[in-house]
């Protein structure tokens, strides 16, 4: 048996994907900015794709959906843009984002800092959130932007979106969320909150790769990142990836399709599997509360034992994981997130992320609770600095809070 429990890296397409984009690679493959038949015959195929993202995430149509070539140009886009339009050619100089964003976010700051705007980085509490009124004691009158996740991708943790959406709009601050972990894995509807852009990645909920998407709202300004031709009306250039484009429409609307049931199923084996794993392993600890997380992760902490020792184990039999951010995993650095939360450096080198998917199945869950537990026992045995700390038989397993 193999088991893939890395959903949050990315997911396998649905076959159901696939078969939907076929058509588009050597059937209809004109350029759909062509005026002949060959490029118009693309689109309707493309307004579906349009009309199943705007449903999906219940987009109004005074609202622009703008495809782009993975998350990480979304996130880009939006950064790079407000410094262009509010801070060099405005009055603004702040922007506010979290010390756990994906690396696309908080890289993009690094190099926004180097060009003399000032970013503030909120701290998260003990579950792995921002607390909406401390980054409204944040906002002053410079602030151009404020940038917060949606849902963090190593714990899962949900975000006070809605209450930070709405300090945003009291002061009058643009506010950007990655949805990349929200979107097709919890429902997610942009007109009972209040944001200005959202970012969105194909990939995460069984679409293909190299493709992803920006929600801008209504009337909402924003510089493009690609100059060139007309495509998209002009916010973002680039002959349009038919294909990736359908992909990423359909695999929307089949992941929202029925989505609180389809959340039940992932969260009950989810749960199945955590509850076992901090029963049957002593001295460990599950980061976040589950009700606030995404129902299919779980980043768990392991005392004394390194996460990279324990991936070895785990792909030595057949288990895929991780101990963070794919975009991270060839540094052998602490987990950030864990860090961010107050874990100290020994206890940070010990996450392992488990993502599962609606493709997950029970036999898969047990045979990951069997592997797990034994590549514990193993890497334990040969630990020094476990034995250092050795708990009393039947030592604490809890959820949530770093010790
Ligand atoms: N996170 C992970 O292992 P792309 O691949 O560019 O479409 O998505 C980037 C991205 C942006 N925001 C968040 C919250 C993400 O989780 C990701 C991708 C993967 O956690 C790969 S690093």
């Amino acid at each position: 048996m193999q088991v893939y429990m890395d959903n949050n890296a990315t997911t396998m397409v649905d076959p159901a994907v696939v078969e939907a984009m076929l058509p588009f690679f050597s059937e209809q493959y004109g350029n759909p900015n062509s005026l002949h038949k060959f490029g118009t015959a693309s689109h309707p195929a493309i307004a579906r794709a349009i009309d199943q993202v705007y449903a999906a995430i219940n987009a109004s149509d005074d609202d622009d959906i703008v495809f782009t070539s993975c998350a990480t140009e979304s996130n880009n886009w939006v950064l790079k843009a407000v410094w262009v339009d509010k801070i060099l050619h405005g009055e603004k100089n702040h922007i506010i984002t979290t010390e756990v964003e994906h690396p696309s976010v908080l890289s993009t700051c690094k190099f926004l800092e180097e060009q003399g705007v000032n970013v503030t980085y909120l701290p998260v509490n003990e579950q792995g959130v921002v607390d909406a009124q401390m980054l409204r004691s944040f906002i002053t009158e410079k602030t151009a932007l404020v940038s917060v996740m949606w849902a963090n991708n190593e714990t899962g943790m949900i975000f006070p979106i809605k209450e930070i959406g709405e300090i945003c709009k009291e002061k009058g601050v643009l506010f950007h969320t990655d949805g990349v972990q929200a979107v097709g894995k919890i429902p997610v509807d942009v007109q009972a909150l209040h944001v200005d852009f959202m970012s969105m990645s194909a990939h995460k909920f069984h679409g293909p790769k190299g493709i992803g998407a920006l929600y801008i709202k209504g009337g909402q300004a924003l510089s493009p990142l690609l100059n060139g031709g007309e495509h998209m009306g002009g916010r973002r250039s680039g002959t349009l990836n038919v294909p990736y484009i359908v992909g990423m429409g359909k695999a929307l609307e089949m992941a929202t399709e029925n989505i609180e049931a389809k959340m039940a199923t992932i969260r009950a084996k989810r749960d199945r599997l955590e509850d076992a794993l901090l029963k049957l392993i002593p001295d460990t600890f599950t980061v976040g509360e589950r009700d606030h997380r995404t129902p299919n992760t779980i980043l768990i902490s392991i005392r004394g034992v390194e996460g990279e020792g324990m991936l070895w184990d785990l792909n030595n039999a057949a288990i895929g994981a991780s101990t963070g951010s794919a975009c991270a995993s060839e540094d052998l650095e602490a987990n950030t997130v864990m860090l961010a939360i107050g874990a100290d450096h020994e206890l940070a080198h010990t996450g392992i992320r488990l993502s599962l998917s609606r493709y997950t199945t029970d036999e898969e869950v047990d045979y990951v609770i069997d592997h797990f537990k034994s590549a514990v026992e193993r890497l334990r045995s040969i630990s020094s600095s476990y034995a250092k700390v050795k708990p009393t038989p039947g030592g604490e397993a809890t959820e949530c809070a770093v010790h």
